[in-house]
């Protein structure tokens, strides 16, 4: 992997000095233009931290051509308290995207987990119209704008112990494993246009979990196809954990099938767990690098791979921080915990690691898309 550090330097020197006003947000990569002279759209999550975060929202705009509503488009971030939607976030959200020349993607649509309270106490028979409701709305509502949707998300979790694998609740309780059909369906009649995206974790693993996923998601796309459902796109999350164990190939050769079926594949939520990496930083952002560079590189083998967004661009709005679970897997990979984390492409500077440069580098050495 080459990692041209000095050339970076010489460029941002540069660039600061010419726009010494914005300096902070000034990178010296352009990873949209990059992937889009590879036929590939890149991008990342944002949210509300943008309405803030001037120097951030330049980051993502200058970086970014697609980009993900990191969680304004919930269920329970729209819904929290009943079935009355706020979309004052999400409105904004949406406006800055398309004013910055990024794609919005919704998420989440239709998932079994984070849902709020009011709706366990619904009976099952009114769960299926308030889905319904909630797609036709929120579908609806951002029509043309809003291009790309998770429709369901994270559909499997076979240690839940459900017949098929399935991730339990409300919505599977409800309807049963059909309920992604239904869901489907209500999305392509409320955007003819959007692309309808089936998102799901883990499977790039080579450990048991990501093993028992793949076959289960791979015959998930059979059976939503013949029941005449429009799935566009399967969408792989990459949330890479390092210390477990990885087959890229292997991994490859299955994104192979998938796209064999006839749907186009997406990096959804690209980022490496550090958590079990030393705590010299020098010594993480290698390792993170590596591990970027080398799933990049071999997923892009796949023509149908179009799309790679990370979640989040920087460490400054990084889900891993602060969370306890993540300070635990900080512990138990011998680290101290309450080290900032290091698991994105810009650090909490908005400066490019070399994990921006691994994604560059793995962009520029892909085949056409
Ligand atoms: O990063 C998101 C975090 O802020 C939310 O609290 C959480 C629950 O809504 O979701 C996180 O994003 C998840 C994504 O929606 C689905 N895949 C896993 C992501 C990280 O947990």
């Amino acid at each position: 992997m080459k990692l041209d550090r000095r050339g970076f330097l010489a460029a941002g020197a540069a660039a600061a000095l010419l726009r010494p006003g914005v300096a902070q947000a000034v990178s010296p990569l352009n990873l949209g233009a990059d992937a889009a002279d590879r036929g590939i759209v890149f991008g990342s999550a944002f949210d509300r931290e943008i309405f803030d975060d001037t120097a951030y929202a330049a980051l993502l705009r200058a970086q970014c051509r697609i980009g993900s509503l990191e969680n304004s488009l919930k269920f329970d971030w729209l819904k929290p308290t009943g079935n009355v939607a706020d979309f004052s976030a999400s409105d904004r959200l949406v406006d800055f995207a398309v004013e910055s020349g990024i794609r919005p993607r919704g998420t989440a649509l239709i998932w079994n987990d984070w849902l709020p309270d009011w709706l366990k106490w619904t009976t099952v028979l009114e769960r299926r119209s308030i889905m319904e409701k909630h797609i036709d709305e929120v579908v609806g509502r951002y029509a043309g704008r809003v291009q790309s949707w998770d429709v369901v998300n994270e559909p499997f979790f076979p240690p839940h112990g459900i017949d098929g694998g399935y991730r339990k609740g409300l919505w599977l309780d409800a309807m049963g494993p059909d309920y992604i059909i239904h869901a489907f369906k209500r999305a392509a009649a409320a955007d003819p246009k959007a692309q309808l995206v089936l998102n799901e974790a883990f499977c790039e693993q080579d450990d048991e979990l990501g093993k028992s996923i793949r076959p289960l998601l791979l015959n998930e796309v059979k059976r939503l196809q013949d029941a005449g459902v429009k799935l566009d796109a399967i969408g792989f999350e990459a949330h890479l954990r390092p210390e477990l164990p990885y087959d890229d190939q292997a991994f490859v050769a299955y994104v192979a099938e998938i796209a064999a079926l006839g749907v186009d594949v997406m990096i959804t939520e690209l980022d490496v767990n550090d958590s079990h990496m030393p705590d010299d930083e020098a010594e993480r952002d290698a390792q993170v690098a590596a591990r970027v560079h080398d799933f990049l590189g071999a997923v892009l083998q796949v023509p149908r791979v179009t799309t790679v967004i990370t979640w989040h661009l920087s460490d400054r709005y990084s889900w891993y921080r602060g969370a306890d679970w993540y300070a635990d897997q900080v512990r138990a990979g011998g680290g101290t915990p309450g080290r900032p984390v290091r698991s994105h492409l810009y650090d909490d500077q908005l400066q490019p690691k070399a994990a921006a440069f691994a994604a560059r580098d793995a962009l520029k050495a892909s085949g056409p898309h």
